[in-house]
C-alpha cells in the first residue's frame, strides 16, 4: 500500500465516509500473515487520530432478548441526537445475521445525512478468527463515529468477551425468562456497567424481574465501588427507556473518562487482542517458548503501542516470525 492509498484510507474513515470504511474494515480482518504489517500501520495511524471521546459500547445477553432491536432504537435515539453511529453484530450461531441486521436498518430508515454503519460478523466465514477481526473492525469505526455498538450473544461464553471489546457494557435481559440467577451464579453480573430489562412494555413481570436484579446487585455490587451498574426498564419495541439508557451511557462515559478506569481498559483489551493474535498463530509452542500463558500476559502488558506492535514484540521475543 502507497502511504497516499494509506492516507486516503484514514481520512476517509475519519471522515466516515462508508465506502472507504468497508475497503478498511476488509483490510484489517484479513488473518493472513501477510497482511500484517500494513494492518499495524493503518491501525496504529486509525488510534493516533481517533477523536478521545468517541465511545464504544458492548450490547450483550442471550438470544431473543431483543439486543438487535435495542441497537436499533438506540441507533435513532443517538441519530436524532446528530450524533454518528457504527455497529459490529457478531452472531455465532446464526448464518442470518446479517439478514437480520438488514431488516434492522430498514427499521431504521437512516436519511442520507446521518451517519450510520452496520457490519455484521458471523463464525462460519471467520474461523478462530473472529474475536481478533471484531477488535480491529471496533477500531475502525471507533475512528469514525461518536459511538460503536457491538452485539454480542452472552457473556463470557461466546468468543469474544464483550468487556475486553467494550468501554462500557450493557446486559440485556428479558422479563422471567430465568436468566437472572443463572447469570449470578456465574458471577456474569459483575460485568456490566449497565443493566437493562427490555420489553418493559411486557408489564408487571418485567418490573419483578427489574426488582430481582436490584436486589441481587444491592447484596454483590460491582467490583468497581465508584460506579454502581443502574438497572432500567426499556422497551425497544415502544421507545420506552431508550433516553433514559442514552444518558446512562453518557454518565458512565463521564465515569470511565474521570478516572483511571478508561485507559485500565483499553490496556486489558489490547493485551487481549495481542494474547488472541499470538496463541491462534503460535499455539501452546509460542506461549511455552515465552514461559507459558500468564508469563506472556504480563510480558504483553508492559509492552506499548497498539495491539499488533504488543503481538509482534511478543512474537520477535519468543524468537518467532511476527
Ligand atoms: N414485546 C417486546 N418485544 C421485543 C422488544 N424488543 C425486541 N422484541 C422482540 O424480541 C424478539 C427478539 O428480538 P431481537 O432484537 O432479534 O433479539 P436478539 O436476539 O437479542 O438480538 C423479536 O421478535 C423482537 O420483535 C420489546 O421491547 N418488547
Ligand atoms: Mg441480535
Amino acid at each position: 500500500m502507497t502511504s497516499q492509498k494509506l492516507d486516503a484510507l484514514v481520512d476517509g474513515v475519519c471522515r466516515g465516509e462508508s465506502a472507504l470504511i468497508a475497503e478498511t474494515l476488509g483490510r484489517v480482518e484479513d488473518t493472513r500473515p501477510e497482511a500484517l504489517p500494513q494492518q499495524r500501520t493503518l491501525l496504529g495511524r486509525l488510534e493516533n487520530e481517533t477523536v478521545p471521546e468517541h465511545g464504544v459500547v458492548g450490547l450483550t445477553g442471550p438470544p431473543g432478548v431483543g439486543k438487535s432491536t435495542l441497537a436499533a432504537a438506540l441507533i435513532r435515539h443517538w441519530v436524532d441526537e446528530g450524533l454518528s453511529v457504527g455497529m459490529v453484530a457478531v452472531d455465532p450461531t446464526s448464518r442470518r445475521s446479517g439478514g437480520a441486521l438488514l431488516g434492522d436498518r430498514a427499521r431504521l430508515r437512516p436519511k442520507p445525512d446521518e451517519r450510520v454503519f452496520i457490519r455484521s460478523m458471523a463464525t462460519h466465514d471467520q474461523l478462530g478468527g473472529l474475536a481478533p477481526a471484531t477488535r480491529a473492525a471496533v477500531v475502525v469505526l471507533r475512528a469514525a463515529f461518536n459511538w460503536t455498538l457491538v452485539e454480542t450473544v452472552g457473556v463470557g461464553q461466546s468468543e469474544v468477551d464483550v468487556e475486553t471489546v467494550a468501554d462500557s457494557v450493557v446486559l440485556v435481559l428479558q422479563p422471567g425468562s430465568g436468566d437472572t440467577l443463572q447469570f449470578m451464579k456465574a458471577g456474569i453480573l459483575e460485568i456490566p456497567d449497565v443493566l437493562v430489562v427490555n420489553k418493559w412494555d411486557l408489564g408487571a413481570l418485567a418490573q419483578s424481574t427489574r426488582a430481582d436484579l436490584e436486589s441481587i446487585l444491592s447484596i454483590a455490587p460491582g467490583s468497581r465501588p465508584e460506579w454502581s451498574p443502574p438497572v432500567l426498564g426499556v422497551s425497544a419495541q415502544t421507545g420506552e427507556g431508550v433516553a433514559k439508557l442514552a444518558a446512562a451511557l453518557r454518565e458512565h462515559r463521564s465515569y470511565l473518562e474521570g478516572s483511571k478506569e478508561l485507559s485500565r481498559r483499553r490496556c486489558t483489551s489490547r493485551v487481549a487482542w495481542a494474547m488472541e493474535l499470538f496463541s491462534l498463530r503460535y499455539g501452546t509452542y509460542g506461549l511455552e517458548r515465552l514461559g507459558g500463558p500468564e508469563a506472556t500476559r504480563s510480558l504483553a502488558t508492559e509492552i506499548s503501542g497498539t495491539a499488533l506492535d504488543v503481538f509482534s514484540e511478543l512474537a520477535t521475543r519468543a524468537g518467532l516470525p511476527a
